[in-house]
């Protein structure tokens, strides 16, 4: 009698990923050098302060074959600055993307080649397509770890050049009273 195969297990309700030998990548405030806003801010940090990491299944990156992995991206500040992702367009920018809300609450920010922005709450059981040709990157607003289960095409790669210097046109800031509030990237007196 064949035994079914147990498959790897992720956990809607912690965005634990397991089961699996996985791939992982984490990404560092050093990694993030001159992202955030305020210089000033990002100095007084550690530099190995850990933003978020990336678990992945391992797939066979070929023509066809689809990627999935869970992002954790750590709740904190540079300055009123919330943690972010690098966010990037993909390689063949043409593909396309689903993010997952999984635990706690954040934004997802979609840049167009046009340079119009978009966000997306995200928060557990948040369905996000992210079209070919639009940036993304992810937020953490809340006081909790943030993290969203992403699927793409293994043949999409990841471009974090393509943006330029001026990378995505909106910051998400905390206000006075801790809550998230917008600014354009070249607003002053961030
Ligand atoms: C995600 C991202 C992940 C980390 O898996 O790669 O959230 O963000 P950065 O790649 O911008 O550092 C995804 O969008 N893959 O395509
Ligand atoms: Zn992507």
């Amino acid at each position: 009698m064949m035994t079914p195969m147990i498959p790897p297990i992720l956990n809607f309700a912690t965005g634990n990923l397991g089961g699996a030998e996985l791939v992982e990548k984490s990404t560092t405030l050093a990694d993030l050098q001159g992202l955030f806003a305020d210089p000033h801010a990002e100095a007084v940090l550690s530099p190995d302060t850990q933003l978020y990491r990336v678990a992945m299944l391992p797939g066979n990156g070929g023509e066809g074959d689809l990627n999935m992995g869970v992002t954790y991206l750590e709740a904190g500040r540079v300055g009123q600055e919330f943690f972010m992702t690098r966010g990037h367009i993909h390689a063949r920018a043409e593909q396309a993307e689903y993010y997952f809300g999984l635990c706690g609450r954040g934004l997802l920010l979609l840049q167009d080649m046009a340079g119009v922005c978009l966000l997306e709450q995200v928060f557990p059981g948040s369905v996000h397509h992210i079209p070919g040709h639009v940036a993304h990157r992810l937020v953490n607003t809340g006081e909790t770890l943030l993290s969203a289960l992403a699927v793409w095409p293994a043949i999409a790669g990841h471009d974090y050049n393509a943006m330029g210097e001026c990378g995505f046109a909106v910051r998400v800031l905390a206000g006075e009273d801790g809550m998230p509030h917008l600014v354009t990237s070249d607003q002053q007196g961030m």
